[in-house]
């Protein structure tokens, strides 16, 4: 469907509006039912006040029939039919005059109808294509998912849309017996729900100082949901792995050009088999008991709890049983740290999320009334369970939160502190998260070259009145 901006101007002398029958005519005109049998959508109206001026936004296929439906506006005044867009297509295709870029990999999703849900879903957009919006803290009111249109999105190419009738899953390399398998099969497999926090690994960059390109994450690109799937182990005992099987590549269906290398790549990424987290990994077909999106990976992605979500690789279409270390793009190139200490170079590669809190309440900057506040969030590690939130407010001592709910492993934890602000004027909150394996967030998280891992203690500036 294309969308039409219709443009009427009739004289004061012809207003329908003037007459209740031709009024009347009007609005049966535009009614529902009547648009319907013209094949198009109107998505809104508005007559400009004194002008005699009206406007409508228009979805048809073609321009044919909107000026169809259009045709008895003329026997009022002038009509003029223009082809336009919504905003998020033209900054997705990055001008009000480009159009939306193609890309050979098969159908992908219309990246101009994906960044609206997302706008109508009250996601942060940071990129309208590819699409990667962060989730917004305000909408962190206690449960621990996150509603799925709710849930950030980083994603590094076109979004695929795949269609669950002619998806495969296929499992090759070191396997003694190679399979290919569709989602009705793997739904048949034994299941396994775990609820899972993703973390992209640029959450904070913005934070950094100095400045670092790249996604401009804030705090939300973090959410939680209840995963359902297969476990990889039940499906790689299927597949018999050989005695010299090292690691497992998982291939999506997405990819493109990327820096530095001269072949497209796809977005792939390497687990090794003794990984301490391996027998977690899910085939994920569902996403808080329903069909993930399409841009959350549908209809198949992998979920590794407690990594930072680079190693959930959506839209998942090949496993890869291999013997050596993968080097491909999202595995050396990016998703390392790059540090510079005394003047030498250190890189590692990004694993485990960092310990962390967040602060959903109170708000960055919101005034509140003296007395009795409640200070909440949530906290999450990727290396054990929280052992403790502290909070401190206005710089004073830390105390400790209350942990609410249950601790699941890979998952985050919501915690409260109410506290008394006597004093109006300007205070802070701060909330440091420690793990049971004794990490604990730092003041500073060291700064590298591409922003990852940002688990400085958060702080949150209010004000008392
Ligand atoms: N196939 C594919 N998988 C992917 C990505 C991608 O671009 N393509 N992005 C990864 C990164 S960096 C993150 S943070 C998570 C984001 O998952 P979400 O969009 O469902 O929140 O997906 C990971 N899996
Ligand atoms: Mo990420």
């Amino acid at each position: 469907m294309a969308r039409f901006i219709v443009k009427h101007i009739h004289s004061a002398a012809t207003c329908p509006a003037q007459n209740p029958q031709r009024g009347a005519m009007l609005l049966n005109h535009l009614s529902r039912p009547n648009v319907a049998r013209f094949g198009i959508r109107i998505h809104g109206e508005a007559v400009v006040k004194g002008e005699h001026t009206l406007y409508l936004i228009v979805e048809a296929d073609d321009s044919g029939k909107v000026t169809e439906f259009v045709a008895p506006f003329s026997t009022a005044g002038s009509v003029d039919v223009y082809p336009a867009s919504t905003c998020s297509g033209v900054v997705a295709a990055g001008s009000c005059d480009a159009p939306l870029p193609t890309h050979d990999l098969g159908p992908s999703l219309n990246p101009e109808d994906a960044c609206q849900e997302a706008i109508d879903s009250g996601l942060v957009v940071h990129r309208a294509h590819p699409l990667n919006c962060e989730t917004s803290i305000p909408a962190l009111i206690g449960g621990v998912v996150m509603p799925n249109a709710r849930f950030y999105l980083r994603n590094h190419f076109h979004i695929p849309h795949l269609t669950a009738e002619s998806y495969r899953l296929t499992i090759g390399g070191l396997v003694a017996n190679p399979l290919s398998l569709g989602i009705h099969e793997l739904r048949g497999m034994r299941s396994e729900s775990r609820v899972v926090t993703l973390e992209c690994a640029g959450n904070g960059r913005t934070l950094f100082d100095p400045p670092i390109e790249g996604e401009k994450w804030d705090y939300g690109a973090v959410s939680t949901a209840e995963w359902t799937g297969v476990p990889l182990s039940e499906v790689l005992k299927l597949a018999v792995l050989k005695d010299n099987a090292r690691s497992v590549v998982f291939q999506g269906a997405d990819g493109g050009k990327v820096e530095g290398r001269s072949d497209s790549v796809n977005y792939e990424r390497s687990l090794k088999l003794e990984d301490r987290h391996f027998d977690e990994a899910l085939l994920a077909y569902a996403m808080n008991g329903e069909p993930p999106s399409i841009a959350h990976g549908y209809p198949l992605r992998l979920i590794m709890p407690n990594w930072y979500a680079v190693a959930s690789v959506k839209w998942l279409t090949h496993i890869e049983v291999v013997a050596n270390d993968f080097d491909g793009f999202f595995q050396t190139d990016r998703y390392r740290y790059r540090w510079n200490r005394g003047g030498k170079e250190l890189t590692e590669p990004v694993t485990l999320q960092k310990v962390r809190a967040l602060i959903t309440e109170p708000g960055a900057f919101e005034e509140l009334p003296r007395g009795r506040l409640a200070i909440r969030g949530v906290a999450w590690s990727g290396n054990s369970g929280i052992a403790q939130v502290s909070v401190s407010v206005g710089d004073g001592e830390w105390r400790p939160a209350r942990l609410l709910g249950e601790s699941r492993p890979g998952s985050w934890r919501w915690w409260e502190l109410i506290a008394d602000f006597n004093h109006p004027g300007p205070s802070s909150v701060r909330a440091r998260a420690a793990d049971l394996a004794r990490n604990i967030q730092p003041e500073r998280a060291e700064w590298n070259a591409l922003g990852y891992g940002n688990n400085s203690i958060q702080r949150v500036p209010i004000r008392i009145i």
